[in-house]
């Protein structure tokens, strides 16, 4: 199977070269998609070079400048289908994602649309050294977006994601509006709509190793007035189930 990994990036130069590396040691058809928002720490340009070295493996799409993670994907997305992805993977580039579980993921989308790597199933977990408020809102976001939209699912937030071919095609990605982490309850609510099978195989979610986090208070209030719009703008998928498939 071959499986194409989009990675956004924004400040991710001392990262990538090695997420990279990592990937690639794995015994999996692996590409890499790097779509980078013109990075002023010049990852961009450590994109090209590894592109360069790695042709027909690595590939770049620039941005000019930070338009956000949602759109990242969309535009990811739609470039490795069209370049014939059998399967698609969405993960951060700093590491958080570790590369080896993406061996076990191969194994279980061939018998599902969708796996995500769940910090909140049994074996999964966050970075210890997470301090308790971060711990805490992210329990808690999960918690809040999963009962307000009924979704089976215990980390509804979690970047780590494969999804299978077809199920990417038969979504009406256009109608996705939220950026940021909304994005990913929004994806992921899409696909519970459209009743693709949908299983979690625990994660080790690692703090970054470099950069600064950005999580903020006004970030998390905004999340939570958008879940609501979400439920309210998927009702008529929710109601068609498989038949909203595009
Ligand atoms: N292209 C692009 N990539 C982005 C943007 N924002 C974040 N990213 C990348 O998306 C991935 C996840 O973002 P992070 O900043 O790590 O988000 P996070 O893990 O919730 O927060 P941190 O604590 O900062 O690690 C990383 O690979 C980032 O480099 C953006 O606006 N555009
Ligand atoms: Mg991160």
């Amino acid at each position: 199977m071959q499986i194409s990994i989009v990675t956004p990036t924004y400040n991710e130069a001392e990262n990538l070269p090695k997420l990279v590396s990592a990937l690639f040691a794995l015994p999996l058809d692996l590409r890499v998609l790097v779509v980078d928002d013109n990075s002023p720490d010049g990852t961009g340009k450590i994109a090209d070079e590894l592109a360069k070295t790695n042709p027909g493996r690595v590939f770049v799409m620039h941005r000019p400048g930070k338009l956000g993670l949602g759109s990242a994907y969309l535009q990811g997305f739609k470039k490795v289908l069209e370049d014939g992805a059998q399967a698609v993977v969405q993960m951060d580039a700093d590491f958080s994602h570790d590369p080896q579980v993406l061996l076990e993921m191969a194994k279980r989308i061939e018998t599902c649309d969708l796996v995500i790597g769940s910090r909140y199933v049994e074996g999964g977990s966050v970075d210890g050294r997470w301090p308790l408020w971060r711990k805490s809102l992210s329990a808690f976001a999960n918690f809040y977006a999963r009962t307000l939209l009924g979704l089976p699912l215990r980390d509804v937030t979690t970047g780590y994601r494969l999804w299978r071919r077809e199920a990417l095609m038969q979504m009406p990605l256009e109608r996705i509006k939220s950026g940021g982490y909304v994005f990913l309850v929004e994806m992921a609510y899409l696909a519970h709509c459209l009743e693709f099978r949908i299983v979690e195989t625990p994660i080790y979610f690692l703090d970054r190793r470099w950069g600064r986090s950005k999580m903020s208070f006004k970030i998390q209030a905004e999340a939570a007035l958008r879940i609501w719009q979400v439920g309210w703008g998927y009702r008529d998928l929710r109601k068609k189930g498989r038949a909203g498939r595009v």
